[in-house]
């Protein structure tokens, strides 16, 4: 994919199409992400307006007050938080589910992807040290430990079975940012995290991850000019699909 374009400051939003839903964004957001593989996983038709979270065009806050991406918007809804987009694709668009249809599993699937969200501000801090600061290293590792024990209790290929669903899609953004991030050091993922190590490999290698996956020289050069007047937004060129 060429580089994309994000709007900025004092750029004109572009006019929403009656029924046509669309997805505010940012290349290299992992919470946009979520929301973009499960757009992706069911196959739902959608408009990319991409935003540039450093200098955000002034009609950005009328859509999300927070000035966060992601946002959805469809006719009079907007819909903010990647969480919550998800969730209201797998119930706004039922086919292929992305939870397991027993009610007491999805309690447990949505557990997990909350306590996995307890992990990303050590995730962010960590990285920012470049995996360096002992106490946050072993924070995450922590986290990393309870995502094999999980996989071992799972025993199945990808969290939700023989294919990603939404646990799956909502890690996967982060947990692949771990190398290039440094979050976990120069090491990285611990080699005896043979699970996750495994689910990593199979993710890589699916149809809807493989094509999306933002490559970590992109994501290196995103991250080391963010939130400067450097920031480069729209002059990455990226292998991902939308
Ligand atoms: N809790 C939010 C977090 C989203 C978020 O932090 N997005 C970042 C980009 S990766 C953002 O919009 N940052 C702009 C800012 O911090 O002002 C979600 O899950 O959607």
């Amino acid at each position: 994919m060429p580089a994309e374009h994000h709007f900025k400051t004092g750029e004109t939003l572009p006019a929403l199409k009656p029924g046509v839903l669309r997805l505010y964004s940012m290349a290299f957001c992992p919470y946009a992400e979520r929301t973009r593989l499960v757009l992706a996983a069911k196959d739902i038709d959608y408009e990319l307006v991409n935003v540039n979270t450093y200098k955000k065009p002034e009609w950005y806050f009328d859509k999300n007050p927070d000035g966060l991406v992601p946002t959805l918007e469809l006719d009079d809804k907007l819909i903010q938080e990647s969480l919550v987009t998800c969730e209201y694709l797998d119930e706004a668009y039922p086919d292929t589910p992305m939870y397991p249809a027993d009610a007491y599993l999805k309690a447990r699937d949505k557990l997990f992807i909350q306590r996995f969200g307890n992990s990303i501000p050590a995730f962010y801090r960590s990285a920012k040290e470049k995996g360096k600061n002992e106490e946050l290293r072993t924070t995450l590792l922590k986290h990393m430990n309870s995502i094999e024990d999980e996989l071992q209790n799972r025993g199945t290929p990808f969290f939700f079975g023989s294919s990603p669903g939404m646990v799956d899609y909502a890690i996967w953004p982060f947990i692949y940012r771990i190398p290039s991030s440094m979050a976990l050091g120069s090491g990285g993922l611990p080699e005896s995290l043979v699970l996750l190590h495994q689910w990593i490999d199979r993710m890589r290698k699916h149809e809807i991850i493989a094509p999306r996956i933002m490559e970590d020289e992109a994501l290196v050069e995103f991250s080391t000019h963010y939130r400067t007047p450097g920031s480069r937004f729209d002059e990455i060129q990226t292998k991902s699909v939308k």
